[in-house]
């Protein structure tokens, strides 16, 4: 069965403090630099603008945003890494508020995003280690991916997945034009309903 979106809804914003909503059945969360398109994603996803904030300035999204979609799983937002200009501070805070909240055992699969036109940095790869560390399932998404010809985008973010040295798949992804929109979905549906009959592979 194809999984679509119905409804989303903005819950509620979480800092440090980790007052984090009441579980749901499954809780995607949405990580990636600063920019990239983590915000950009869930709007197009949902196919509401401004559901989650977008901006040119990067940096500014510093709280852990929680989404309920079809009333029965999270989309989360988490606050971007490597922006350039961020305080040391901040950057401190980041580290702390990502530790505490991968270490909740809340979340069930992780989008990492990377833009599909550059290579993995740095704080990248760090990210990509925690997620490893623990253990939680990830799905890895070349973003923007508009900016590269059609016949260059599957092979550019699957080469992405395999600097990163993950297992070589990334879905490329457009939150302008929708490319990939339907193999996110499917990995969605996937998390959600892991029982769920998947098509083309019936039960014997
Ligand atoms: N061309 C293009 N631009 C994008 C895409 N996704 C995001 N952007 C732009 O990149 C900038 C940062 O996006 P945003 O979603 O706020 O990134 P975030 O910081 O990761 O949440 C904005 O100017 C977006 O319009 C995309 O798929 N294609
Ligand atoms: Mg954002």
């Amino acid at each position: 069965m194809e999984f679509s979106i119905k409804t989303a809804e903005f819950v509620t914003s979480a800092g440090l403090t980790l007052e984090l909503p009441q579980p749901a059945g499954a809780e995607i969360a949405v990580v990636g630099k600063s920019n990239v398109g983590k915000s950009s994603l869930i709007n197009s996803l949902t196919g509401r603008n401004k559901l989650a904030k977008t901006s040119a300035t990067p940096g500014k999204t510093r709280l852990i945003n929680y989404f309920l979609l079809n009333g029965e799983f999270y989309l989360v937002d988490l606050p971007g890494y490597g922006y350039a200009k961020a305080p040391k501070d901040d950057q401190k805070k980041w580290g702390e508020l990502m530790e505490r909240y991968l270490s909740s055992g809340r979340v069930s699969h992780l989008f990492m995003l990377i833009d599909i036109r550059h290579d993995p940095t740095e704080l990248d790869r760090q990210m990509f280690g925690y997620m490893l560390y623990y253990g939680i399932p990830y799905t890895l998404i070349a973003t923007k991916a508009d900016k590269l010809a059609k016949s260059k985008r599957k092979q550019a973010a699957n080469a992405l997945a395999k600097k990163l040295g993950a297992p070589p798949y990334a879905i490329a992804y457009s939150s302008e034009t929708g490319d990939g929109r339907a193999e996110l979905l499917e990995r969605i549906g996937a998390v959600v309903h892991p029982d769920a009959e998947i098509s083309g592979t019936a039960a014997e």
